[in-house]
């Protein structure tokens, strides 16, 4: 075997599929016997929070210390599963990184541990004199999207500002607008079990982890479905696959026009589906007569064949064909013309007749949890008026909901001097946003900027206050609906172990907050309480929800005539919506904002991608994740053999790469998987917290200054339409790096 042994060889064949991995690179038990883990067995059900998916997990403790975890199989999320990054975090309990008590900063990358009471005082007097100064719009909150978004909303809401920002224009945008826009709802789900067809455009679930949709793909896969992924990269989705189609990145849309010009010429749609569930047929057919295969094919750098034969077998598959809703790949956040690739996708999958039907596309049931009774515990007034950014209200990207904004407008309106403090909750925008240099100058003109993580990330580092927020295997969080299942799910995260240092739970931070700014009245309930609250209306009991982890309601999706929440009530080819605003209505092909230069050898569009074993940027500080990437050379940069030789690259060779805005360097991965028009970076990398000691100790080999980042090289961009940040609408310059 070359030289590699045999657990290392067992740690690279299994990267690409990570479930298998944890299985051959933990021994659990012998760790526990070397880590001295012994007495009492405790299995507590709860939720993973090593990425967004929320998979329903059991933790195994022994004498109170966490030794193992396994995926809950009635969990629709997960089914079962967990993957390689769901185990490593478990370790990340017991990380010396971890901040033990609320810090406050006393110089730069200094910090003093204090009291909660103190920094409560502190933070409490700021604000308020900050509120008082500038106004209440001055403040903002901004976190993960998913993260106990009702507390921090009614936090906000109280403070009378209306800015909570997510990360949805770095992540998702494009597709939940697009969908919404269409079908009526930002996210609808997928039967892929009982599909016939499944095509994947730039979406990579074996990478950019999805255990339940991966599961129920493999199910389709192995009861004869096709599988079809369209990326610019081999994948690790494309590994799995029947088809790969190598498609230059930023042009998915022209396919998906040619797809449905091929579909309405030859008049294999489903006509009874069209007639009746959708709006706009006519128009959309008109459109798409000038988007030929011939066409496309210049485009897409995708042959005529290829593309016939595509739509040729989606409409012998429909309506039990499926293409992959999208996430962050081409359909998210990535191109100026994402949200018309998810228009047209919309439409293709209206002309395949998939809505509500066995083996296509549907929407999940979601059970209607209750609320706090408002006359004890009232909520606080809604705020009017658009946010800082200007989105919310109909005044900038008036299609973007309130309650998401524009990650990256922040630390521009921070040097503006419209925002003048802020929370971060379980977000690392110094990482996570395009053009750091920027984004680090935004948040330190701050007057007042709080923290609450569990290590000093590179936010963190630069926050005036850390306020610990117990780990996720310490804590209660809000109760979750579990999402794209077929039956209505309710789960919930809990406390398996006693935090282990001086951390609370986000509502009771919230709750000591709000004391000293006199918004205390908001904030008279326990978490308990409110979750009861919450499961009232579906008849399930908190202490039987904290046994089981899951509970399934029932109520299972069937199969019949769709109903779409648009404007029509239909499918809509052409946009009601988008044409009140005088935007296109029906999908129309719009090129990306940027393309390299045919000509210049070192021209180059630089995409990224998720990897199985990491979770954006909050990996990097972990030994056995990092060990799966330094095993297998991971965070090289991908390029194309005939691209590498004309630039005199040997493989493992280091390639200065350099836009308008930064430069970096990195060793590369010559593959014939990748598109040649395109470098591929891997995002995990580029760590540069002082403070994560795992990831700086390994120096060139392990973590800090390893691998780069790809928002290193983006300027701050906002697309004209939904204002995302066009992460791959970037050319870089790549050149051998003589040193
Ligand atoms: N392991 C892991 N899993 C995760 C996460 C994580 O951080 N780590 N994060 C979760 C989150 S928040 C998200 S948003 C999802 C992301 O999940 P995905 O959207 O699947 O992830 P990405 O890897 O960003 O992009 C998918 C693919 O798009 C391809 N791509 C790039 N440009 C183009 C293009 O122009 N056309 C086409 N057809 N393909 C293109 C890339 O090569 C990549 O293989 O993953 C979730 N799951
Ligand atoms: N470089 C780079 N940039 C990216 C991406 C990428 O992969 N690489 N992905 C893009 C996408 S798809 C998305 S969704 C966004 C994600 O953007 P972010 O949400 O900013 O990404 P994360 O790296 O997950 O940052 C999470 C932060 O929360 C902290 N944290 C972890 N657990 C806890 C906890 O229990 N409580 C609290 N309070 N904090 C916790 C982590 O230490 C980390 O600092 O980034 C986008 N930008
Ligand atoms: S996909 Fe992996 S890391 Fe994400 S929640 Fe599930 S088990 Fe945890
Ligand atoms: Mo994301």
């Amino acid at each position: 075997m070359h030289g590699i042994t045999r657990r290392k060889f067992l740690i690279g064949s299994a990267a690409g599929s990570a479930s298998l991995l944890a299985a051959s690179y933990v021994n659990f038990d012998a760790w526990a016997s070397r880590e001295k883990i012994q007495g009492e067995v405790k299995v507590t059900p709860t939720l993973c929070d090593a990425c967004g998916n929320w998979c329903a997990i059991k933790v195994h403790t022994r004498g109170g210390r966490i030794w193992k975890a396994e995926g809950i199989p009635l969990a629709g999320n997960n089914r079962g599963r967990m993957c390689a990054k769901g185990h490593g975090f478990l370790h990340e309990v017991y990380n010396p990184d971890r901040i033990k008590s609320p810090l406050k900063r006393v110089g730069p990358n200094k910090f003093e541990p204090i009291s909660w009471e103190q920094a409560y005082k502190e933070i409490g007097t700021k604000v308020r004199a900050i509120s008082e100064k500038y106004g209440p719009g001055s403040l903002f909150w901004v976190s993960h999207p998913q993260a106990n978004v009702q507390l921090t909303q009614r936090f906000m809401q109280a403070l009378k500002s209306p800015n909570v920002f997510s990360h949805g224009s770095t992540c998702f945008m494009p597709r939940n607008i697009g969908w919404w826009l269409t079908v009526g709802q930002a996210k609808p789900s997928m039967d892929f079990e009982n599909s016939r067809m499944i095509v994947l455009v730039g979406r990579n679930p074996a990478g950019g982890m999805n255990l339940g949709h991966l599961r129920s793909m493999t199910k389709g896969r192995d009861r004869g479905a096709k599988v079809v992924v369209i990326d610019p990269r081999y994948s690790e989705a494309a590994s799995m696959a029947n088809q790969w189609i190598r498609i230059r990145p930023g042009t998915d849309l022209a396919l998906m026009l040619a797809l449905a010009n091929v579909m309405i010429s030859e008049g294999i749609y489903q006509k009874e589906f069209v007639e009746e569930f959708t709006e706009g047929f006519d128009e959309f057919a008109e459109e798409v007569k000038k988007y030929t295969p011939e066409w496309a094919a210049e485009k897409t750098d995708v042959s005529k064949q290829t593309i016939v034969t595509l739509a040729h077998e989606l409409a012998a598959a429909a309506p039990r064909a499926i293409i992959h809703r999208g996430y962050h790949g081409a359909m998210g956040t990535q191109y100026k013309n994402s949200l018309q690739l998810v228009r047209a996708v919309g439409c293709v999958t209206g002309l395949l007749g998939n809505f509500n039907q066995r083996g296509g596309m549907f929407f999940s049931p979601k059970p209607k949890l209750g609320a706090l009774d408002k006359d004890a515990h009232p909520n606080p007034p809604r705020v009017p008026g658009p946010m800082a950014d200007g989105t919310g209200d109909m005044e900038r990207y008036p299609l973007v909901p309130r309650g998401q904004g524009m990650t990256q407008a922040i630390p521009e309106l921070a040097i503006e001097g419209k925002l003048k403090a802020g929370f971060v909750y379980h977000t690392n925008p110094l990482r996570t946003v395009p053009n750091p240099a920027r984004v680090i100058e935004g948040y330190k003109k701050l007057e007042l900027l709080v923290g609450f993580d569990y290590v000093l990330s590179e936010t963190a580092s630069v926050c005036h206050y850390i306020l610990p927020e117990s780990f996720y295997l310490e804590r209660d969080d809000v109760i979750y609906t579990n999402q794209s299942v077929k039956t209505k799910q309710v789960s919930i995260r809990q406390p398996t172990i006693k935090p282990m240092y001086d951390t609370k739970p986000l509502l009771e931070i919230l709750s000591g907050m709000a004391e000293h700014l006199g918004i205390g009245q908001y904030f008279n309930f326990t978490l308990d309480e409110m979750n009861r609250a919450s499961l009232k209306p579906v008849g399930v009991t908190l202490e039987q929800l904290r046994k089981e982890g899951v509970v399934d309601l029932g109520h299972e999706w069937k199969p019949g005539p769709p109903r779409f929440n648009t404007p029509s009530g239909k499918l809509e080819f052409v946009s009601s919506i988008l044409r009140d605003y005088d935007l296109p209505a029906v999908p129309t092909w719009e090129e990306p904002l940027v393309s390299p230069d045919p000509k210049d050898p070192h021209s180059f569009r630089m995409i990224h991608g998720k990897q199985a074993y990491h979770t954006h940027t909050r990996t990097c500080n972990q030994p056995y994740l990092m060990a799966i990437t330094t095993i297998n050379d991971a965070a090289r940069v991908w390029i194309h053999p005939d691209r590498a030789k004309a630039l005199g690259l040997k493989d493992g060779e280091c390639m200065t790469i350099s836009s308008s805005v930064g430069s970096g360097r990195a060793r590369c991965r010559i593959s014939e998987g990748i598109h040649p028009d395109c470098i591929f970076v891997p995002s995990a990398y580029g760590v540069f917290s002082r403070h994560l000691t795992h990831a700086k100790k390994d120096g060139g080999q392990g973590g800090f200054g390893f691998g780069i980042s790809y928002n290193d090289f983006l300027p701050t961009y906002f697309s004209p339409v939904l204002g995302h940040a066009m992460v791959n609408e970037i050319v870089v310059k790549v050149e051998k790096t003589y040193a």
